[in-house]
């Protein structure tokens, strides 16, 4: 019999949300309960294409809109070899955004529609479970200053969370918001009762493939 799939679980949220202390909190708890689970992030800037991006979010470089966005985009799909690989050897990955910030960043520029932005991810593997960490621009300036990057900034993340708005309408995607102004506890505790669940029905059935 063919060992059980692990599954694919992705964090999203607008920026100090804490997804990435909480992505790291949920792996070490999944290991430690004995479940193999690794974490992942995107963009991914250690490859050729994610120095690209890296630069360009770092504003040493100028890229064009839609090639950016299809840069991110190439950069997901770069690794998805290595991402079906781990999940068929039952390692559940725990990634620290996905396609769903890619659409949610770009459509909140002029110009851009949400349908534009998800073509170029269209059937990249389908997350098991996506949780989106709310939390209000108010709660979110308390917890400092935006940093230096290409759009850290509260107007743009206000545009930024509307469109996920938009997306979180989508019941083909097992979407779950999770309240972030909690403490750190109590938003890993409500992160580690979703994730747990997916990791029980993900591993009877077949991967998925996102937005097809
Ligand atoms: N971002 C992230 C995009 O614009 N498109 C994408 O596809 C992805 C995955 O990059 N402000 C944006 C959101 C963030 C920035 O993220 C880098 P991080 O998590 O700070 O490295």
């Amino acid at each position: 019999m063919a060992s059980k799939r692990g599954a694919l679980i992705v964090l999203e949220g607008v920026d100090k949300a804490g997804k990435t202390t909480q992505c790291k909190r949920l792996v070490q708890a999944l290991q430690q309960s004995g479940r193999p689970a690794e974490v992942m992030r995107f963009p991914d800037r250690t490859t050729t294409i994610g120095q690209l991006i890296s630069s360009y979010l770092e504003k040493k470089s100028d890229l064009e809109d839609h090639t950016v966005h299809l840069l991110f985009s190439a950069n997901r799909w770069e690794l998805v070899p290595t991402m079906k690989k781990k999940l068929e050897q039952g390692i559940t990955l725990v990634v620290d955004r996905y396609a769903f910030s890619g659409v949610a960043f770009t459509s909140a520029k002029p110009g851009f529609c949400l349908d534009w932005c998800m073509k170029p991810d269209v059937g990249l593997p389908k997350p098991d479970l996506v949780m989106f960490l709310k939390l209000s621009p108010a709660d979110a300036a308390l917890r400092g200053q935006f940093g230096e990057e290409r759009y850290e900034t509260s107007a743009f993340q206000k545009v930024v969370q509307q469109r996920f708005d938009e997306l979180m309408k989508d019941t083909s995607v097992n979407w779950q918001v999770i309240d972030a102004s909690q403490n750190i506890d109590g938003v890993h505790n409500n992160i580690m009762d979703h994730s747990l669940n997916a990791i029980n029905t993900a591993q009877n059935l077949p991967l998925g493939e996102l937005w097809k």
